[in-house]
């Protein structure tokens, strides 16, 4: 299986977060990315690849002009303004509340001109800084993401982007949720105009994916399928209730199901069968599913309990519905277990045997191997 990385991940590496109501290290880290890269290197079922370079134009063809550029300027901005923090970080928002106290004006929905004013017109959150390397790793993962796409378009049956930072929580205007760029929607969006037809997307991060769904919620041709943590407990809160499904052309092309705190992995398998039922017949043969790995049941940001063969079975009833899967990477914070879990998932997607992990073969292809 073709997977495709970038070292520039590796720019990005805020130090800090604020989480329930502590400062504290970033659960964001490198170190994911490296962890994910190393298992899947060491299995020769895996063929490491550079992305090829993509410029803007995918990144804007999904989210606002402004935010791409303000995410370009941001820490030039910050430093410019005599700031010396390692992290650009919100600590003001733009709140539905101030758009009437400003008078509900023009001057209420535009871009204030102070670095905290500008980051927290566009950010939602305090978990997603920006640091010195942000935006050139942002870039790369958008490269990542595409150039997975590009690989099932040339033929493969499933590729693997190995995003990192992730996606799924950037919509159109906003970022957050440790996203800046939401790889998984501009892969999507550039299926689709490569002429891919009808694309799907599946969401199998703990979190519900608040900006892809806001990205083509009035989109028929980008259905859109998220099992996730419920928001009456689970971040982000505001979106991934049931009764989202979508408006206008995209009307009933949107499809949430909040689950409870310690989903297990028969639950989420049945829920999992739900989600591809409905997409099945919504799409032309392509899916790209945001695979967070936090439904882990050590995650520690998460409250789902799935098991490593669940991974292993997940990945497999995927691939089984016989649409061509481009597999993009987001959230999962539990290193120990990280890179197996994605690499039994990518392997049931393969089709390839399950192995234990004690049991992987470095042996070169051709000689006797597991399975
Ligand atoms: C891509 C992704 O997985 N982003 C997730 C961002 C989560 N950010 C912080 C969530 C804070 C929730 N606090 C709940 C406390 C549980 N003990
Ligand atoms: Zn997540």
């Amino acid at each position: 299986m073709r997977v495709f990385h970038s070292p520039k991940h590796r720019l990005h590496e805020p130090a800090v977060e604020v989480f329930s109501g502590r400062t504290g290290p970033s659960w964001e880290v490198a170190a994911r990315a490296e962890v994910i890269r190393d298992a899947l290197a060491a299995d020769p079922a895996f063929v490491l690849e550079l992305p090829s370079e993509h410029g803007l134009e995918p990144a804007l063809a999904i989210h606002d002009a402004g935010l791409v550029r303000f995410l370009a300027e941001a820490w030039d901005a910050w430093r410019a303004a005599g700031e010396t923090s390692d992290a650009f970080m919100a600590d003001t928002f733009l709140h539905a509340g101030f758009r009437l106290a400003a008078g509900g004006g023009a001057a209420a929905l535009s871009e204030p001109h102070a670095p905290g004013g500008r980051i927290g017109y566009w950010c939602f959150d305090t978990a997603t800084a920006i640091t010195g390397g942000t935006w050139e790793a942002a870039r790369a993962a958008v490269d990542v993401a595409v150039s997975a796409a590009d690989a099932v378009l040339a033929g493969e049956p499933v590729a693997y982007g190995l995003c990192r930072p992730p996606g799924h929580h950037a919509g159109r205007s906003l970022f957050g949720g440790y996203c800046y760029l939401n790889n998984a929607a501009i892969a999507a969006e550039h299926l689709v105009g490569a002429g891919a037809g009808r694309v799907g997307i599946l969401d199998l991060d703990y979190h519900h994916g608040n900006g892809t769904q806001e990205v083509f919620w009035e989109r028929a041709d980008v259905p859109y399928a998220s099992l996730h943590g419920d928001p009456d407990r689970a971040y982000p809160y505001f979106t991934g209730r049931a009764g989202e499904t979508g408006a206008g052309a995209g009307a009933g092309a949107t499809f949430n199901q909040p689950l409870p705190a310690g989903t297990g992995d028969t639950a989420y398998l049945a829920a999992l069968e739900r989600a591809l039922d409905w997409l099945g017949g919504r799409h032309d043969g392509i899916l790209v599913v945001s695979l967070g790995m936090d439904t882990f049941g050590l995650d520690p940001l998460c409250d789902f309990a799935l098991t490593t063969p669940a991974y292993y079975e997940t990945g497999s009833r995927v691939a089984a519905t016989g649409a061509r899967l481009v597999v993009i990477a987001e959230g999962g914070y539990h290193l120990p277990t990280l890179g197996e879990n994605v690499r039994q998932w990518l392997r049931g997607a393969a089709g390839l045997p399950r192995v234990d992990s004690e049991a992987i073969d470095p042996a070169p292809a051709g000689s006797a191997s597991v399975g």
